[in-house]
């Protein structure tokens, strides 16, 4: 079958939205595809999509037996991550896009988009995918709508969001939506942009095939437009996991933690706790966003406006993450993993040994003398929600869980220590504003190299980074009881260059002692960087090799590595200074004179 002979190539409208029927129109008589399909979200049209990417060899179908459901993809080897370099905030002003971002006025790069999109889609499917970010019926969710030349986009988008019909209702007859453009364009480096145009509410991502790149809903609405529409509605966009800890009594506490990209949200917010905390359970809310705003109650609480989880697979395994290894055995999408001969997929980290054979990401042959990874870094699994064994039933409730703590975290080899607590909300922002990290596989460029990035969201603040702190002082006036501010470092090393600490399943334990501060049941030494955990109150139990001198080295301040981090606060504190907060000067001058 080829686009021509498809049953699926042409539809008619199925929403009479004038605001959308008039937008669709404009794009197509810019892109000229040779159909347009009005996608409904429904199982049926779903099959049909993977019948016909899989004759065109956009997918292959994996062992249906192993992985019922389940496609492969692999992705042109040039576009395997996000594109810091080539990702803008089209905003009126250059300084509302700040220094953060890359900028280029809309009347340009409307013109720029203009030229490469003319006539991109002929002989081409143009889909149109309504959908949803946040469950039907909240007051948080909003509605995007994205056109697209990509099949894999749409099969994707139907897991990542809720698709079709369900936002078209939700719509009614309102303008009110963000209009998502995506073409393919020959993938190519030159001409990739991914870009923001925050004061019209619109996306056009062109040149790129990548799940960050063209899942619109996702980076692109749920936070870069996001934290634009959140700062001027009075809530929160944020780069957050979110999880529910049920205690043995059936108390369940909600937690948010904002880590940058690959440094484990989707495990974290999977986790499943060490044999001897009998009774507790951990139920995923979301794995990468937060959406959180005042409720009436005076706390802050947060939706997952996602639908799927786009998680790393690399590292994946019944140890690190088991929920997620059941998870994907199912409806999932793996893209550039390593493919082995009965159809199956393996990577780096799997849990099975590796394959005497397999074809690599980029589909050449491959075997475990070749010398090279065969699965790429940034491989990932694309799958819903709602096959997570430990999916938190409130995932639906359209008022989202009340938030205790906000977790900040980075990976860092040095200086961070295991775990400490904010004074307060002020200084739980200066955490989160001057947290750092090594990079990592998840965008284009060096990796493992420590750079700021401020509350995980430096590649996705929609707007100037010293007012989106602005925000967050500002927000505590609407927060009368505001959750407790928390920061963490999973990654410290040792002098043998060993992480300190196990991680993963482990993690609870410092969860334990965060939800024990919460709710005022343990105390805390007060220290430079703030309150940290007392020996006797941190549970260790059945982890031996974490005696007190290991533990004193994971929570250890050494005031040189301090000195030199402050002043490498210095740099972002600079590039943002027209717009910086005052109180994070202050924070600053604090810290310093406990130092
Ligand atoms: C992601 C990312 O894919 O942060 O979630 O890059
Ligand atoms: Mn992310």
């Amino acid at each position: 079958m080829n686009v021509e002979e498809s049953t699926l190539r042409g539809s008619q409208p199925n929403t009479d939205n004038s605001h959308v029927l008039a937008w669709v129109e404009e794009q197509a008589r810019l892109c000229q595809p040779a159909h347009i399909h009005w996608c409904d979200g429904s199982v049926a049209e779903k099959r049909a999509f993977e019948e016909e990417a899989v004759a065109k060899g956009i997918l292959i179908r994996l062992n249906a037996e192993k992985f019922p459901g389940c496609f492969y993809h692999r992705s042109n080897p040039n576009d395997v991550a996000r594109v810091e370099q080539s990702t803008f905030i089209c905003t009126r002003n250059e300084d509302d896009a700040g220094p953060t971002n890359n900028w280029v006025s809309p009347k340009l790069m409307y013109a720029r988009l203009r030229e490469l999109t003319e006539g991109a889609m002929r002989g081409r499917t143009l889909y149109v995918v309504p959908y949803l970010m946040g469950p039907a019926g909240s007051p948080m969710t909003k509605v995007g709508v994205e056109l697209t030349d990509s099949i894999y986009v749409v099969l994707s988008m139907r897991i990542m969001a809720r698709m079709g019909k369900v936002a078209w209702d939700h719509l009614g007859d309102s303008d009110d939506f963000s209009r998502g453009l995506h073409c393919l364009l020959d993938v190519h480096p030159d001409r990739r942009f991914i870009c923001h145009f925050p004061q019209d509410n619109s996306i056009i991502s062109v040149g790129s095939g990548y799940g960050g790149n063209v899942l619109l809903g996702k980076k692109c609405l749920a936070l870069r437009l996001g934290s634009w529409l959140a700062r001027d509605e009075g809530w929160m966009a944020e780069h957050m996991l979110l999880l529910g800890v049920e205690a043995p009594d059936g108390r369940k506490s909600f937690i948010a933690a904002a880590f940058p990209s690959q440094c484990g949200k989707t495990n974290f917010a999977m986790m499943v706790p060490p044999a001897r905390y009998v009774g507790w359970r951990i139920w995923t809310v979301g794995d990468d966003i937060a959406w959180m705003r005042p409720g009436p109650d005076g706390r802050l609480w947060a939706i997952n406006p996602e639908a799927g989880y786009f998680g790393v697979a690399p590292g994946t395994n019944g140890r690190t993450n088991p929920n997620a290894m059941q998870l994907i055995k199912r409806d999932t999408i793996f893209t550039n993993v390593a493919l082995k001969p009965d159809g199956t997929v393996w990577w780096e980290g799997h849990d099975d040994p590796a394959p005497s054979e397999c074809l690599d990401w980029q589909g050449r042959p491959w075997t475990p003398a070749s010398g090279e990874k065969a699965a790429h870094p940034n491989s990932r699994f694309t799958a819903p929600m709602e096959n997570n064994p430990m999916l938190a039933p409130e995932v639906t409730d359209p008022q989202g869980v009340p938030l205790e703590a906000i977790i900040f975290g980075g990976r860092r080899a040095t200086t961070v220590p295991l775990v400490f607590e904010a004074f307060n909300w002020s200084h739980g922002v200066f955490l989160g504003a001057t947290m750092g990290s090594e990079t990592t596989a998840a965008a284009t460029g060096q990796v493992g190299q420590v750079r700021r990035d401020p509350m995980a969201m430096l590649p996705f603040c929609g707007y100037n980074m010293g007012r989106y702190f602005r925000h967050w002082f500002d927000m505590r006036k609407s927060i009368p009881f505001p959750p407790r501010i928390f920061n963490v470092n999973w990654f410290r090393q040792g002098a043998d260059g060993k992480f300190l600490w196990p991680g993963f399943g482990d993690n609870m334990r410092v969860l334990q002692w965060i939800l024990g501060r919460c709710q005022g049941r343990i105390g805390a030494n007060e220290a430079a960087l703030g309150w940290v955990p007392r020996w006797e109150d941190f549970d260790l139990t059945d982890l031996p090799e974490i005696d007190r001198a290991r533990f004193d080295e994971l929570q250890a301040m050494n005031p040189d590595e301090w000195r030199r981090e402050i002043l490498s606060h210095d740099e972002l504190f600079m590039r943002l200074y027209q717009h910086l907060p005052k109180e994070l000067i202050f924070q600053r001058e604090l810290l310093v004179a406990r130092l």
